[in-house]
């Protein structure tokens, strides 16, 4: 205490600061009918860092299910690697489709491979 808190009473405020934990946002791969399997797994190892074991995998679930989550990320990383595989999808001729949306909040992973 201060002499020239002598006497008085001194009030503080403590302010809690939560931090948000930043949303996350999933990038979706969509299957078509043209584009080579060789071309997704290449575009998927380039853009998600996947090996090539894990791109094969990604690219059938895929080519069988319709739609398969590519990876999470906040939301710059999530946009730029969409971009990036329709940039590349583009230059190709190929009709190679991806997308972004928001991750659900909570803790409901399950592991597996549905958006
Ligand atoms: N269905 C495509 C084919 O048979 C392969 C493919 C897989 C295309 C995944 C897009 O996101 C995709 N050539």
């Amino acid at each position: 205490m201060s002499e020239q808190d002598q006497g008085k009473v001194v009030t503080k405020t403590q302010k809690r600061t939560r931090l948000k934990r930043p949303r996350l946002f999933k990038v979706l791969l969509h299957n078509d009918d043209y584009t080579p399997r060789d071309f997704v797994v290449l575009v998927l190892q380039h853009v998600f860092a996947m090996g090539e074991a894990e791109a094969t995998r990604l690219m059938l679930h895929v080519h069988n299910h319709g739609v398969g989550v590519a990876g999470i990320f906040p939301f710059a990383v999530a946009e730029t690697k969409a971009a990036e595989v329709k940039a590349a999808a583009e230059k190709a001729n190929f009709p190679l489709m991806c997308s972004v949306e928001p991750e659900q909040d909570g803790d409901e992973s399950d592991g597996g491979n549905e958006p």
